[in-house]
C-alpha cells in the first residue's frame, strides 16, 4: 500500500514552515533538513527498520526496468519528493537518499516521477494488481522491444495480418516474432542491442541487417563525399555524414577531417595523390582519377567512423 507523509506535520513553528532562503544567496527556497529527517525518523520508528529512501531528482540515475526489479525486492520504500526548490544537502546525506530520475526532463515536483516508479515497481510484486510472477512481467525481456500484435479482423483497410500468425505453426510464429523484435529494436532503439540476449542464429540475422544498413549508408556517404569534393567553392556544401560521426564543410574541412582522423596530410589534390600511392603500395592498380580517390576516402571514412 501507499501512504503519503506530509513533512509539515514535523514542524514546530505555528506557520509550519519547511523552507528558507539558501545560504550564499540565490533565487528560490530550500527545504530545511529537520522536517525531512524528523519525518523519516518517525517512519523508521513506526516500521522498526530503516527503509531505503529514493530521492526524485533530474540529477539522479535514470530509472529503468532493472532498477525497478531491484527495488521490487524491498518490503518498504520511501519516495522523497522535492517541489521547485531543492532539499538541504545534509538531510539527503543523513537519510542516505538514493538519487533517481524518471528521465531527462524537469518538472515542478518529484510526485509524478514517484508515481511512475511506484506503478512500475508494484506490478513486479507477485500478487499485486492481479499480476503474478509471470514472464510477462519482464517486458524488457532479453533487452528487445516487443513484436507487433494483431487481432481481428484479418484484413483491415486493405491491410492483412501477416500470414504466419494464421498458420498455427507455433515454431514459425515464435521465430517470426523474435525476428520482428530484433528488426524493431535495431530500427527504434539500437542502443538496446548492446545488451540484448541473442542466440547465435539471431546474432547472424542481426549481422545481416547491419550489413544491409551499412551498405546503404555507404552509398549515401559516397554520394555526399563526391558532392563535397565537386563543390570545392561552396562552403555551404555541408553534409552531416551519418548523424554525428563526421561533419564536413566543403573541401577544406574535408581536408581537415582526413588530416586529423586519418593522418592524411596536404591539399585535397595531394591527399588524392597520396591515397593513390597508398593504393599502389597495397598492390592495387594506380588510378589517378578523382573517383578512385573519392572511393578511397569513402573506404577510409567508413572503416573509421561509420561501420
Ligand atoms: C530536485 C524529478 C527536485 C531538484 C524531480 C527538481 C523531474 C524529476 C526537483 C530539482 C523534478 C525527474 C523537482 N523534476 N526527471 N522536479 O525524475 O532540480
Amino acid at each position: 500500500s501507499v501512504e503519503a507523509v506530509d513533512i509539515r506535520d514535523y514542524t514546530t513553528d505555528k506557520h509550519r514552515h519547511v523552507d528558507d532562503a539558501p545560504y550564499g544567496g540565490g533565487a528560490g527556497m530550500v527545504i530545511q533538513p529537520a522536517p525531512v529527517c524528523d519525518a523519516y525518523e518517525a517512519l523508521c520508528k513506526k516500521l522498526g527498520k530503516r527503509p531505503r529512501v529514493i530521492y526524485m531528482t533530474p540529477q539522479g540515475r535514470v530509472f529503468n526496468q532493472s532498477i525497478a526489479q531491484d527495488l521490487a525486492k524491498e518490503e518498504d520504500l520511501v519516495f522523497l519528493c522535492g517541489h521547485y526548490e531543492g532539499i538541504d544537502e545534509r538531510a539527503l546525506e543523513l537519510i542516505h537518499a538514493e538519487y533517481l530520475s524518471a528521465g531527462d526532463f524537469v518538472l515542478t515536483g518529484g510526485e509524478l516521477p514517484s508515481m511512475v516508479m511506484i506503478d512500475c515497481i508494484s506490478r513486479l510484486v507477485p500478487g499485486v494488481l492481479g499480476n503474478g510472477d509471470s514472464a510477462e512481467v519482464e517486458s524488457f525481456y532479453d533487452n528487445l522491444l516487443e513484436y507487433p500484435q494483431y487481432t481481428r479482423p484479418e484484413v483491415y483497410e486493405g491491410k492483412a495480418v501477416p500470414g504466419v500468425l494464421l498458420s498455427g505453426h507455433h515454431k514459425n510464429i515464435e521465430s517470426w516474432r523474435r525476428e520482428q523484435s530484433i528488426r524493431r529494436t535495431l530500427e527504434r532503439r539500437p542502443d538496446l542491442l548492446e545488451d540484448a540476449a541473442l542466440t547465435l542464429k539471431e546474432q547472424k540475422f542481426l549481422d545481416c541487417l547491419l550489413k544491409e544498413q551499412g551498405e546503404s549508408r555507404l552509398k549515401e556517404l559516397e554520394q555526399l563525399v563526391k558532392e563535397a569534393v565537386k563543390n570545392e567553392e561552396t562552403p555551404g556544401g555541408i553534409f552531416d555524414a551519418y548523424k554525428k560521426d563526421i561533419t564536413v564543410w566543403g573541401r577544406n574541412d574535408l581536408k581537415d577531417v582526413l588530416d586529423s582522423n586519418l593522418g592524411l596530410k596536404g591539399s585535397p589534390t595531394q591527399i588524392a595523390k597520396a591515397s593513390d600511392k597508398v593504393r599502389k603500395g597495397a598492390g592495387e592498380k594506380v588510378v589517378l582519377d578523382p573517383t578512385a580517390s573519392v572511393n578511397y576516402i569513402v573506404d577510409k571514412l567508413t572503416e573509421k567512423h561509420v561501420l
